[in-house]
């Protein structure tokens, strides 16, 4: 019996262990799909500048807006969508890394990585009217019609007040897989915030009351090999229309801009 147990004890200790890692993975798994998963259908495909890095992508008044990045080449622009020709554009200076934008009323804001700074323009002419500082990286932002949604890369979103650009509320977003870092790009679609998650193909939709994942869309192979033979082509961008409920998604150094429509896959 010493024997046995000084042979056979371990091996029955890490089969139980194994089977509670397993009960518990699937417990895991099992509460993460509870939100629904969707996959995409292509409506339209657009041209795209395969030079941008695409930061932030709008659709209002009928053109798109983008935001780009990398110092030296970061800019907010003014694109005709079935051409992909930029009509309108105005340069940040060397210093800066251009990151999201969002459109409130006549005013369009511009994040920028690292510097804390944040500017504001006149959505027609690319006017710069102001200027403002945040304590954080600048990802992603959104308008939700009260105010500014911004990421910094973790799994938290700031709501600022788009007047003084106080942040009047954080959240921090999970689901059953736990927190989800890496938000990016962000786009404000029907009360939901739906967030670009940084080096994968997938999107992620939050509720943004609680910060609770209402749903994950699932992106992988959009865009295909041969259109970014360098494997470098991020997906990163979301606009939507809610005018006529486009949606609109591209991403960093791609030649394609998609209009897709969300289909559940489950
Ligand atoms: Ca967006």
């Amino acid at each position: 019996m010493k024997h046995f147990s000084k042979i056979w004890l371990p091996v029955l200790i890490a089969a139980a262990g194994a089977v509670l890692l397993a009960f518990f993975l699937d417990l895991r798994i099992r509460s993460t799909a509870r939100v629904p998963v969707y996959g995409y259908k292509i409506i339209n495909t657009y041209p795209h500048d395969r030079n941008a890095f695409t930061q932030g992508l709008v659709f209002e008044g009928g053109v798109l807006y983008e935001s780009t990045g990398h110092q030296g080449r970061s800019e907010l622009r003014q694109v005709e969508l079935e051409t992909g020709q930029v009509l309108q554009f105005s340069k940040l200076g060397l210093e800066y890394f251009g990151e999201g934008i969002a459109i409130y009323g006549d005013k369009i804001v511009q994040l920028t990585w690292k510097a804390g700074k944040a500017f504001v323009y006149d959505r027609q002419s690319f006017k710069l009217l102001a200027e403002f500082n945040y304590p954080m990286e600048g990802w992603g932002v959104t308008y939700d019609g009260e105010n500014l949604i911004m990421s910094d890369g973790t799994a938290t979103l700031y709501f600022l007040n788009p007047h003084t650009f106080e942040i009047v509320k954080r959240i921090k977003v999970r689901g059953g897989e736990g927190a989800v870092e890496k938000l990016n790009e962000l786009e404000h679609i029907q009360g939901q915030v739906y967030a670009n998650v940084w080096e994968t193909s997938h999107i992620v939709r939050i509720d943004p009351q609680t910060g609770k994942i209402t749903g994950w869309v699932d992106l992988t192979g959009l865009l295909k090999p041969e259109d970014d033979p360098l494997g470098i082509g991020v997906l990163n961008g979301i606009a939507y229309n809610a005018e006529n409920d486009r949606l609109f998604v591209t991403g960093k150094f791609w030649p394609k801009l998609f209009e897709i429509e969300l289909v559940p896959s489950e």
